[in-house]
């Protein structure tokens, strides 16, 4: 058995120590940890795996944290965790009060840029460099991004205004072909041609074909023509758009080979201009199953080394699954429905609708502005479009959403997944904003689905209104109801009454609607403490008769949403009160604070944040001056045993 070489290593200059078998054995003893922990603890496993040799190479030449690497969305930075002061804590990864699964300044000095959103590493690179030089001091700043992430428009961004400053900044493109799922669009079939040279193979056999056949000159011409490509590639292919963009190419150059890698890297630190540094790996490199499935591998749960097969739970299909589902039986029946992702196919569910209808489904990249804005064009044009984004990417949208939909009055069909805490992926995914963000756009109708079967109903309510919609829905399994055959659509903005009672009400949205109810059994039970649970599942418009009504007969009012307070449900249960009245109710509402949320499990953030049924129970018992109820419940049984 070989000496550990992991445990010993604390940053770059111990890295550049090592021979080139040790490295080797150190990308082993890398893998293997990562493969471990993930099978344990879930993460992003395909792509850290595919960064191993680069995460090496760039920690020898660039030794952080003076010199700073910036990871582009910050999935593929376990590595760089684990050489960079985080092997004991790397257990902990994505466990609440654990280490991140993603960069993140406040976890170590090595983590120049926190992240989680694709598209920020050149213009964050761009930053640092600007400062750098207005500062007078000497590093080197190293942007290290995805094809992928190379499809957002932010990486475009940062890319035009670096070659426009000419500044000493590097950028590494880490070429794998895959998004999430295979890459798309025109510049990653540029990419893919940079390092095929399928250009020259087009344009050999073309020749090939067209001078060979003619009889007389056949042969020299092709060897001319071998020739003339060989020159045309250094003229057309070396990364010309880069290069026009004010870089200096480099690549492409195989990922896997740690010398060579270094060696490219020693030479590219030499230079004092925008490098762009063209590297092709593998996603999932050196775990099998991962390799032959990279987009499953992506980001996954719990899951068996030996076999590769996920540990799931069970239970329940996912409200996602329920989604996609639904939007294939939508569009059999009307054929202007089509499907939008911004290179989430897998995690919104569109995977399903593009099997079913190709033409229909359209995944436009990292692109979410666009993904918009498209929707809006297909919009006038008579075309019902359905955009399934994240609620954290939507973030993205805002002024698309706004400017080219609601402004215009448009039939887009918002599907937020992920809706509230989503647990592990922390801060940068949580879907805490989005009834905040949307709730104060003009025409634009909210919703959110007490379970599956309402998500349905709540998708025939959004194709069927001439307007703009969104709803939104959170991650993970629905309640196990059964679907409708035939799902109706919800009268606008109308409430649903799920439970009467006289001394006050809840009024909970979307996942909380559950809590909410079990929070009433349990008042009733260990109190005898009777509520009215109303399932608020249009954010907006609001059922004002029911709100109304409800006040005019309740003094104590709770409000209960996964989303930041300031904006959200209850502040407009507030604000609408504050206007109609009546005077003197008191309203409380449950939700998240003025803060960001850290990672850890959905269910001990809920528990964190009172959103739990525990959480709404004490929340009423205390609002009503009743004391502690679950100790009070325990003693009287306690006495009346006595
Ligand atoms: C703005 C935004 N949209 C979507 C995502 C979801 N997402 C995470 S990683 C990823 C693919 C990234 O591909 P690439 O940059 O090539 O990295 P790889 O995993 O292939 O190494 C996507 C779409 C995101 N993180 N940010």
């Amino acid at each position: 058995m070989k000496r550990k070489i992991l445990s010993g290593i604390a940053g770059g200059a111990d890295l550049a120590r090592l021979t080139p078998d040790e490295m080797k054995q150190l990308a082993a003893e890398i893998r293997e940890t990562i493969i471990t922990t993930v099978s344990r603890t879930g993460g992003h496993l395909a792509s850290s795996l595919g960064v191993v040799e680069l995460t090496l190479a760039l920690h020898t030449v660039f030794p952080t944290p003076r010199d700073k690497i910036v990871w582009d969305v910050g999935h593929q930075c376990y590595a760089h965790k684990l050489l960079t002061g985080r092997q004991e804590r790397f257990g902990t990864l994505r466990q609440y009060g654990g280490i991140s699964g993603f960069p993140k300044r406040s976890e170590s000095p090595h983590d120049s840029f926190g992240t989680g959103h694709s598209g920020t590493s050149i213009s964050a690179a761009n930053g640092m460099v600007e400062a750098r030089d207005a500062l007078g001091e000497d590093y080197k700043v190293i942007a290290v991004i995805g094809d992928g992430s190379m499809t957002a428009g932010e990486a475009f961004e940062g890319l035009n205004h670096a070659g426009h400053l000419g500044k000493d900044i590097v950028v590494v493109l880490n070429d794998n072909e895959m998004s999430i799922s295979p890459n798309v669009g025109a510049l990653s079939a540029y990419m893919n041609r940079l390092m095929t040279g399928q250009f020259s193979t087009w344009f050999r056999d073309e020749f090939e074909k067209i001078v060979g056949s003619l009889p007389k000159v056949g042969e020299s011409a092709v060897r001319f023509a071998k020739r003339v490509e060989e020159a045309a590639k250094s003229l057309v292919i070396p990364g010309m758009l880069f290069e026009e963009l004010g870089f200096k190419y480099v690549g492409p150059i195989p990922g896997h080979g740690i010398q060579h890698l270094i060696e490219n890297f020693r030479n590219v630190r030499k230079l004092k201009r925008p490098i762009l540094v063209h590297v092709v790996t593998r996603k999932g490199k050196g775990y099998a199953p991962a390799e032959k499935n990279p987009a499953l591998f992506h980001g996954l749960g719990p899951f068996d080394i030996k076999t590769g097969k996920c540990l799931s739970k069970g239970g329940p299909p996912s409200y996602t699954a329920v989604f996609a589902d639904a939007l294939i039986r939508e569009a059999v029946k009307d054929s202007r429905i089509v499907g939008i992702t911004a290179a989430m196919l897998e995690g919104t569910g569109l995977a399903k609708f593009a099997e079913a209808f190709p033409e229909r489904c359209y995944d436009v990249g990292i692109a979410e502005q666009h993904a918009v804005t498209f929707a809006a064009g297909l919009a006038t044009q008579g075309i019902k479009p359905v955009v399934a984004i994240y609620s954290t990417f939507l973030q993205r949208g805002y002024d698309q959403i706004l400017h080219d939909v609601c402004l215009q009055k448009l039939p887009v069909v918002f599907v937020l997944d992920r809706g509230g805490l989503v647990g592990d992926d922390g801060p940068t995914h949580h879907g805490l904003f989005d009834l905040s963000y949307l709730r104060h756009i003009p025409n634009l109708v909210i919703m959110a689905p007490k379970d599956e079967n309402e998500l349905c109903r709540m998708l025939r309510t959004a194709l069927d209104h001439h307007g703009p919609t969104a709803i939104r829905y959170p991650r993970g399994s629905g309640a196990g109801v059964p679907i409708d055959e035939d799902p109706k659509p919800l009268p606008l903005g109308s409430w649903e009454v799920e439970r009467r009672g006289a001394e006050m009400a809840i009024l909970a949205t979307g996942v909380c609607l559950a809590a909410a109810m079990e929070a009433a059994r349990m008042l009733e039970d260990e109190h005898g403490v009777e509520v009215t649970v109303v399932n608020a599942r249009f954010i907006k418009p609001l059922d004002e008769s029911l709100l109304g009504r409800l006040a005019s007969t309740m003094d104590r009012i709770l409000t209960a949403e996964e989303n930041v307070l300031a904006g959200g449900f209850g502040s407009s249960v507030l604000e609408f009160l504050s206007e109609h009245g009546p005077d003197g109710v008191k309203v409380e509402r449950a939700g998240i604070p003025d803060e960001f949320v850290e990672h850890g499990s959905q269910d001990v953030l809920r528990s964190k944040y009172g959103l739990d049924a525990a959480g709404l129970y004490q929340r009423v018992l205390r609002m009503l001056g009743k004391e502690d109820g679950r100790t009070a419940g325990r003693e009287r049984t306690r006495s009346e045993n006595a």
